[in-house]
C-alpha cells in the first residue's frame, strides 16, 4: 500500500530535521544560493574623502602614541557591507598610516604581505628586511609576506601613507601568523639595496639570482612612474582605464606579489572610459587630480587624496572632464583571481558602453 501524503511530507521534515542535527546540508535545498549564475558579492561600492582620512589621521597622531603592543598608528577603511569585518574589501585592507617626525613604527612580521603608497612627506623609511627603503610622495613600497619591517620619520614633517594588506584573505584561510622583532628596530644593512640594483629601466643585474618569492625590488619611484605614464602622450590606450600600468617584479615579470596587484592609471582629461566589470576586487586612491567613476549606475566623484572601492564584478567606468590628468594608484586582488584560474572580465554592452547614472554617492 502506498504512503498518503502527509506521511511522506512528515519522514521528509524528519529527515531534514535529522540532518541538520547531524550536522548535514542536503545540497537541493541550497543549490541557488550556493551556485548563483554569477557572483553575489556582499562587498559594497564606497567612497572615503581624503579630508577626513587626513584629519583623523593628523588627529590619531595627536592623540595616540606608537608603542609596543599597538605597534602602528594605522585608520583601516571598512566596507559598510561586510558586517563588521575589518576591511575594505572581502580580500584586502587598505588604511592611511601616520609616523610623526623622530618616531619609529617597531620592527614585526606578520604572515600578511603589505604595500606602502606614499601620499605626503619624505625622508622616512620602511626598513624591510634590513634594507632601508626611503621612501617620498608617489613611492610603492613592498613589504613581502614573513619579511621583518619598520617605519621612521626623518622629517621635521609627519608621513602620511596608504596601506594595502591582503590581511583579509590571509585571515580567512586561517594562515595568520604574528611576531614581534626582539629590538624596537631592526638593524640596517643597507640604504635603497633594491632600489640600486633593480630599478635600471628594463636591465636586471646577472648576478643576481631568484630567491624564492622573495620581490627583488621593494621601491618603486615616482618619478619613473611618472615619466612611463607621460610617454604615452596622446596615444590610445585602454578603453575601459585609459592609461593603465601595473606595477612589476622585475624577475617574473609578474605582479609585486602573489596576492595583491598595484597599479597606476592616468584618466587623461576629457576621457570617459568604457565601463566593463572583473571578477576581482579593488581599492583605488587619487593621488592627483579629480574626476568620477560610476559604479554599478551610481556616480562616485572623486579628488586628490579620496580612497574608493569597486567591488568584484561591479560595472565601472571613469571620466576626468577636467583639464588636469587625474591620477589613480589601486590595489587588486587579480593575481589571485589568476593564479587559481578564476579571474573574468566583461564589457558592458549597452548603451554605446556607458552606464546610465541612476543617483550619485553620499556617504
Ligand atoms: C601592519 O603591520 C602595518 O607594518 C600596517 O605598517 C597596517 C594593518 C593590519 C595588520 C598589520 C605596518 C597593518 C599592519
Amino acid at each position: 500500500m502506498s504512503k498518503s501524503a502527509p506521511d511522506t511530507e512528515r519522514e521528509l521534515n524528519d529527515f531534514y530535521q535529522e540532518a541538520d542535527q547531524r550536522h548535514l546540508i542536503p545540497l537541493w535545498k541550497v543549490t541557488a544560493q550556493l551556485l548563483p549564475a554569477e557572483p553575489q558579492t556582499k562587498v559594497l561600492p564606497y567612497l572615503w574623502k581624503w579630508s577626513d582620512l587626513r584629519r583623523m589621521a593628523n588627529r590619531a597622531g595627536d592623540l595616540v602614541p606608537i608603542e609596543r603592543g599597538g605597534e602602528r598608528r594605522v585608520l583601516g577603511l571598512i566596507n559598510p557591507g561586510l558586517g563588521g569585518k575589518y576591511a575594505a574589501t572581502h580580500t584586502l585592507w587598505a588604511a592611511v598610516q601616520i609616523v610623526k617626525p623622530g618616531e619609529i613604527a617597531p620592527c614585526h612580521r606578520h604572515t600578511a604581505a603589505a604595500i606602502r603608497f606614499i601620499i605626503e612627506g619624505d625622508r622616512s623609511y620602511t626598513n624591510v628586511n634590513g634594507d632601508k627603503c626611503m621612501m617620498s610622495r608617489g613611492d610603492l613600497v613592498l613589504t613581502p609576506n614573513w619579511s621583518w619591517h619598520d617605519h621612521g620619520c626623518e622629517s621635521d614633517q609627519p608621513m602620511i601613507w596608504m596601506d594595502g594588506l591582503d590581511l583579509p584573505l590571509v585571515g580567512d584561510l586561517d594562515a595568520v601568523f604574528f611576531e614581534p622583532y626582539p629590538t624596537h628596530a631592526h638593524p640596517v644593512a643597507q640604504i635603497n639595496d633594491s632600489e640600486r640594483k633593480f630599478s635600471g629601466p628594463h636591465l636586471k643585474p646577472t648576478w643576481e639570482k631568484p630567491e624564492g618569492r622573495y620581490p627583488p625590488l621593494l621601491n618603486y619611484k615616482w618619478e619613473p612612474t611618472y615619466q612611463a605614464l607621460k610617454k604615452i602622450g596622446e596615444g590610445a590606450a585602454s578603453p575601459f582605464d585609459d592609461v593603465c600600468f601595473q606595477y612589476l617584479n622585475p624577475h617574473t615579470g609578474g605582479p609585486v606579489l602573489p596576492t595583491i596587484g598595484c597599479y597606476i592609471q592616468m584618466i587623461r582629461p576629457g576621457i570617459h572610459t568604457q565601463a566593463h566589470r572583473q571578477v576581482n576586487s579593488a581599492v583605488y586612491h587619487v593621488f592627483e587630480g579629480r574626476g568620477y567613476s560610476v559604479i554599478n549606475g551610481t556616480r562616485f566623484d572623486w579628488e586628490r587624496g579620496d580612497f574608493f572601492v569597486v567591488p568584484p564584478w561591479a560595472w565601472h567606468e571613469h571620466a576626468n572632464e577636467g583639464k588636469e590628468e587625474a591620477i589613480l594608484f589601486s590595489i587588486q586582488d587579480t593575481p589571485v583571481m589568476e593564479a587559481l584560474g578564476l579571474y573574468r572580465e566583461q564589457p558592458y554592452q549597452e548603451h554605446d558602453g556607458q552606464q546610465k547614472v541612476i543617483g550619485t554617492f553620499e556617504s
